[in-house]
């Protein structure tokens, strides 16, 4: 019932996601830091805007602090990076965030942050799925005594962080204007503070937190950023000579996408590729590059004009920060909008990297559209969308073997050229463009992603993607 998938558990409320299980997972997890050898070194505990997520996270807290932890649990809610950075500072042995990101409203979930401060590898969860299963049939008991859990802030010490890292003047010289939407999550007060603090304009929308996000899942894609994009349209047209940015965040301010001042949705692959090559031509930051098995092309060829050594991992930030701790990665990305940097933690961080979208217009002097339409005009354009389908595990897995076992010669009137299972099953074409088939870890969805070289081909091909997998 408890399964780690991409990144944590995650289950919809009331149903698995019960105190009781909280307790469970929690003592799981308190189990596996006392066996390595770890319980001195203490908890931090965190939590996001969904429902009750403050309340388990008190409960949690009083499992790890009842088993004798000493326990530092958030006076706030907070984005799960802040929560990361808080392992970090504090030396921890790792980080109980209760969040389901981007999940709907009715999901709440946990995410283990390591004492490295990123999240979980496999080992460690398959460690933590065996202290549950020995916890199998134990009921934890509630009414548990929050009296020796230490409340703390952790917001002051990671914008500390924050401003080591970032050349605030420079943005501010810049004359950017920003549109800042936390998607009623827990950055609200993040990117939108900081920001004022340095006499940056920002206008936030969608910054209330609500559990229920506005009836939207709080994952940023076009489809769920209609405020943001009007409101950066907006305000590019009022001000057409300065810097406009719209940015915007998941639900737990680890992802992140934005919108050019023509109300253009700059997707996490353009994201991902201004910021390698600001990190590169600006910051003079150097390392090698990560990107998961559904990122763009884009990054390759970056990669290859700049001499950057790329990894390729399977989908899930998890196998990016394994990369990121053993050797010296420069940037780390994936699709969803996950991209974690250098001379930081080995995390993604949405409030991060939309600041470095900031400083990277600000050197640039040129807006976020114009510094995609120049990569464009090097490499040529690359034009990508997602496909979403509502499928039982069981039907998924079926599907997915059965394009594995026989793949198609032609597929949308093209050779496929290359079969490739990193994660999934993908189809690669001469020109270039690809799909890729894969279930989701963190919902009951089986996903088709695609990259041609322009939109037109990119919906040819998710349309015979979904005839294809309806005709299995
Ligand atoms: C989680 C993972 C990410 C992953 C994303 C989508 O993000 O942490 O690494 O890219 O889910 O995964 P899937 O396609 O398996 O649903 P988040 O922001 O929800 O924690």
């Amino acid at each position: 019932m408890i399964k780690f998938g991409t990144d944590g558990w995650r289950a919809r409320i009331a149903d698995d996601f019960t105190f009781s299980n909280v307790r469970l997972v929690a003592k799981a997890i308190v189990n596996y830091i006392i066996n390595a050898g770890q319980k001195e070194k203490g908890l931090v505990v965190g939590y996001d805007n969904r429902f009750l997520s403050k309340e388990y996270a008190e409960e949690a807290a009083a499992v790890a602090a009842l088993n004798g932890l000493d326990v530092y649990l958030s006076e706030e809610s907070l984005p799960s990076p802040v929560l990361s950075f808080a392992v970090k500072n504090k030396s921890a042995a790792g980080g109980i965030m209760i969040t389901a990101s981007h999940n709907p409203p009715e999901y709440n979930g946990i995410k283990f942050k390591a004492e490295y401060a990123g999240s979980a590898l496999k080992e460690i969860t398959n460690k933590i799925k065996k202290e549950l299963k020995l916890l199998e049939g134990t009921e934890i008991t509630k009414d548990l005594p929050k009296t020796n859990v230490k409340k703390e802030n952790f917001k002051k010490a990671y914008v500390g962080n924050l401003k080591n890292i970032i050349d605030f003047e420079s943005i501010k010289r810049s004359n950017a204007k920003v549109v800042f939407d936390p998607m009623h999550g827990s950055s609200s007060g993040y990117l939108g503070e900081i920001l004022k603090e340095f006499k940056i304009e920002v206008t936030e929308v969608n910054s209330v937190p609500d559990p229920l996000f506005g009836g939207i899942s709080p994952e940023p894609l076009p489809k769920n950023l209609e405020e943001l994009i009007s409101e950066t349209k907006e305000l590019g047209l009022k001000s057409p000579d300065d810097l406009v940015i719209g940015i915007a965040l998941d639900g737990d301010g680890d992802r992140i996408s934005a919108v050019d001042s023509s109300g253009m949705f700059i997707n996490p692959h353009n994201v991902f590729s201004v910021l390698l090559k600001h990190l590169i031509e600006n910051k003079k930051w150097s390392g090698e590059v990560v990107k998961t098995f559904n990122i763009t092309r884009l990054i390759d060829k970056l990669c290859n004009k700049y001499d950057l050594k790329l990894h390729e991992t399977p989908i899930g930030f998890k196998y990016i920060c394994e990369l990121m701790l053993q050797r010296d990665i420069l940037i780390g990305g994936e699709e969803s909008g996950g991209m974690g940097v250098k001379n930081h933690i080995p995390e993604r961080d949405g409030v991060l990297c939309g600041l470095l979208l900031l400083e990277a217009q600000a050197m640039a002097k040129k807006s976020i559209g114009g510094i995609v339409k120049d990569l464009y005009r090097e490499f040529g354009e690359y034009s990508y969308d997602r496909n979403d389908i509502h499928i039982g595990k069981d039907r998924g897995a079926e599907i997915l073997s059965k394009l594995k076992e026989s793949p198609p010669k032609d597929f949308c009137k093209k050779k496929v050229k290359d079969v490739r299972n990193l994660d999934g099953v993908k189809f690669v074409f001469a020109d270039e463009s690809w799909i890729l088939f894969r279930a989701s870890g963190t919902e009951p969805l089986l996903r088709i992603y695609a990259e041609g070289k322009n939109a037109d081909d990119v919906e040819a091909m998710l349309a015979e993607g979904e005839k294809l997998v309806q005709g299995i």
